[in-house]
Order: C-alpha cells, then sequence, then structure tokens
C-alpha cells in the first residue's frame, strides 16, 4: 500500500516552460548523484520504482514532478556532482537550477540528501543557499545509514548536525532498513502543511 494513494508521476521537464503549473505545495529533493536520492524518495512514498533508482550517476539532469495528494507535489531534482558529465550539462544543470529556485512559489522546503560516508559537498552548501535565500526549511537525512556501524553512524549525525549549526534538519536514514522513513515521512507532511492524505485514516 503506498502511503500516498493518489500518488503519481506527473512530468519530467528540462526547462522552465515544462514546469507543472506553480499552485499548490511542494517539496523538491536534491542531492549528489548517487546519494540515494531516489531509493529514498521511493520508501517515503512506500512505491517500489517510483522515483528510477540509478546505477548509472549523473545520466538525468531532469526536474521530475509527482503528486503525493491534491496540490501537494514532490519534486525530484537533478543530481549533482558527478565527475564526468560534460561541461554544458554542468551548466544546463545551474541554469535549471536557479531557474527552479528563483521561480517556484510553490516551493516549501527542501531534503537534501547526503550520503552518510560522505558527508556534505559543495553543491550541497549551495543548495542550503539557495534555501536560505527563499526562507524555506531544509531537512537533510544521512543517508545509507545502514552501511556503517551504529557508533560511526553516530558520530557522523554528530558532525553533520554541529556544522549544519541550526542552518537544517539532519538525521539518519536508510532505505535499505527503513531506519528514519517515518520521521522523514514527519518532516515532508510538515513542510507540506500538514494536510497530506497520507490514507491513515482510511479504513
Ligand atoms: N546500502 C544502501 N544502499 C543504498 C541506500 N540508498 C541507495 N542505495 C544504493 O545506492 C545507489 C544509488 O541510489 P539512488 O537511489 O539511485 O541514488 P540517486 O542517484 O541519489 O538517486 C543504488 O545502488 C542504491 O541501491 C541505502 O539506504 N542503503
Ligand atoms: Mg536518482
Amino acid at each position: 500500500m503506498s502511503n500516498y494513494p493518489d500518488a503519481a508521476f506527473l512530468t519530467s521537464a528540462d526547462s522552465l516552460t515544462q514546469f507543472v503549473a506553480d499552485a499548490g505545495t511542494e517539496v523538491a529533493f536534491a542531492g549528489r548523484s548517487n546519494a540515494g536520492k531516489s531509493s529514498a524518495i521511493n520508501v517515503i512514498v512506500n512505491r517500489k520504482q517510483f522515483a528510477r533508482v540509478s546505477k548509472t550517476p549523473g545520466r538525468t539532469q531532469l526536474v521530475n514532478f509527482f503528486r503525493l495528494s491534491g496540490d501537494k507535489r514532490l519534486v525530484d531534482l537533478p543530481g549533482y556532482g558527478y565527475a564526468r558529465v560534460s561541461e554544458s550539462m554542468r551548466r544546463h544543470w545551474k541554469s535549471l537550477m536557479e531557474d527552479y529556485f528563483s521561480q517556484r512559489r510553490s516551493l516549501a522546503g527542501l531534503f537534501l540528501i547526503v550520503d552518510v560516508r560522505r558527508g556534505l559537498v559543495d553543491f550541497d552548501l549551495v543548495m542550503l543557499e539557495y534555501a536560505e535565500q527563499l526562507g524555506i526549511p531544509v531537512h537533510l537525512l544521512l543517508t545509507k545509514a545502514d552501511k556503517l556501524k551504529r557508533g560511526q553512524a553516530a558520530r557522523q549525525f554528530e558532525e553533520t548536525r554541529r556544522a549544519l549549526e541550526g542552518r537544517a534538519g539532519v538525521q539518519l536514514f536508510s532505505s535499505l532498513n527503513r531506519q528514519g522513513v517515518d520521521q522523514a515521512r514527519g518532516r515532508l507532511n510538515e513542510m507540506l502543511g500538514g494536510h497530506v492524505n497520507t490514507g491513515d485514516t482510511l479504513a
């Protein structure tokens, strides 16, 4: 059973003109390529293959829009930091992100997906800055927590929390063993205004 029974893919956009109408409320997911963004979206929405899980990072440079419920959306932003993309793809990514963050009035919050073993990268800080300029909250998922021993993961969490200096919420997360999924859903629903139909009240 999906956590959002009405969830559906809406569209993929590679330019501003293809974005879905800027009405309602949406939360964007951003992160370095291969950080586990698609996997996190799939477990949070509780749908296998909702956002594609890729073994070839850096290929898709599209903004993917999904309806969660009514006019509440999840937006899968193109991954960044993949070494082998061309300079023209990098420029395209940058202008797409600038278009997105400067135009979207329905953007209510940002989920930042970070591999717990790697920690924050430069582009994560760029995303944090975009969000700060817009005054929207950021929640950071330290993914692949299952790859570290409990103590190591706890240390990484503490280190990241300190580095963020209160600029974003942060939690450990694993798509593999579902650690932290409820917490992530709670934060997502808060950002969306707390009125998302999660199906919980349905018989
Ligand atoms: N062990 C483990 N592997 C993960 C986790 N999340 C993602 N992966 C793997 O990491 C790779 C990249 O995941 P993907 O979701 O496509 O990353 P994206 O590029 O950020 O969308 C895939 O091989 C996933 O199976 C996790 O929580 N634990
Ligand atoms: Mg992906």
